[in-house]
């Protein structure tokens, strides 16, 4: 009997440690076999960490994760509307979303520290709205206001520190606001530019499905879902696992900078690349970046800079690795190179 015992315990480990591959695609596999062979595999959704199916053709990419350039200007005008629109969140899933500028996440902003933006808020949707730049030092109760239907509000500031930084709508309830859509992330680069690299814009959110209404089964917040803090959907940019249907092209060895901010409205987002240690990761402000980094937390409203190389040619997974969000879609992939097996990217 003891030795039956012995027996199992053994291939219970020996599955665990992936020396038993499942080979189910739907059985998450662990093993590090997996992971090293995937680019050369025929299947890469079988891989390790493939939470989301590589390539899904059904999966939409709402944009490209590509940062836009570092600002050359001093002075910003940033005009936003602020109205409510369908979005969808994964394949059959449309969201009535409420939005800047009709995208969710809202327009990536970018400045350079000692910069002027002159923002403008215009809310043509049926309730009111505001917003709140994480980049700016100003009265909340002077800039922060509710603008109603059919008004605008404008204010400005100075973006004083570097960093990747959370804008949101902070008309109350914020949560619903926040987890109906109205966010979006500002960059402010330091005066000195970091160096050159591959820059991409992850903005993490969570959505809370409730029943679907109407003909074409909308789907709008459940409200008790988020006081639980129970999403059906952790995204990164807006769509469930739209950079593992889409995967992000990058070059071996290259360096890869993600401005992470996490909008939540409730999820810490524990940031990690499958495959690599981030040379640096800069939490924000002036400070000496962290250097080898595995894995480092996005808190809820903050942004988070991480900069990484894929030594070599492969499938990369980066995810939130709290896994329950991984599953729920907050997974993408870099394609690093070619990889034999792998598909397009964008
Ligand atoms: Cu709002």
């Amino acid at each position: 009997m003891a030795r039956q015992i012995a027996l199992l315990s053994l291939v219970l480990f020996s599955w665990a440690c992936g020396s038993a591959t499942p080979d189910s695609d739907s059985t998450p596999a662990t093993s590090d076999a997996a992971e090293t062979d995937a680019p050369d595999g025929p299947s890469p959704a079988a891989m390790s960490h493939g939470e989301a199916k590589i390539g899904d053709p059904a999966v939409p990419l709402q944009r490209s994760a590509m940062a836009p350039p570092r600002s050359t200007q001093r002075r910003h005008n940033v005009r936003m509307t602020t109205a409510h629109v369908r979005h969808i969140v994964a394949p059959g899933v449309v969201y009535d979303g409420w939005a800047f500028d009709s995208v969710i996440p809202g327009p990536v902003v970018r400045v350079t520290v000692g910069d002027t933006v002159n923002f403008t808020i215009v809310n043509v949707s049926p309730i009111p709205h505001s917003m709140d730049f994480h980049a700016a030092e100003i009265a909340p109760s002077r800039a922060y206001v509710n603008v109603n239907p059919g008004d605008s509000l404008s204010f400005q500031f100075v973006a004083r520190v570097p960093g990747a930084f959370m804008y949101h709508c902070g008309t109350a309830p914020v949560a619903a606001h926040i987890a109906n859509g109205m966010y979006g992330a500002i960059v402010v680069d330091p005066v000195t530019p970091l160096p050159p690299a591959r820059e991409l814009v992850l903005v993490q959110s969570e959505f809370y499905l409730g029943p679907p209404s109407g003909a074409d089964s909308l789907r709008g917040l459940d409200w008790s879902q988020l006081l639980d803090l129970s999403p059906d959907h952790v995204v990164f940019n807006g769509v469930a696992g739209q950079y593992a249907a889409n995967p992000v092209p990058a070059d071996p060895g290259e360096l890869i900078r993600f401005y992470v901010v996490n909008a939540g409205p409730n999820r810490v987002s524990a940031f990690h690349v499958v495959g690599a240690i981030f040379d640096r990761v800069r939490v924000g402000g002036f400070g000496a970046p962290l250097e080898g980094v595995q894995t480092f937390n996005v808190p809820v409203g903050g942004g988070v800079i991480f900069e990484g190389r894929a030594m070599e040619e492969g499938i990369y997974p980066f995810v939130s690795h709290a896994f329950a969000d991984a599953t729920k879609g907050a997974v993408g992939v870099l394609k690093v190179g070619n990889p034999k097996g792998a598909v397009g990217a964008h």
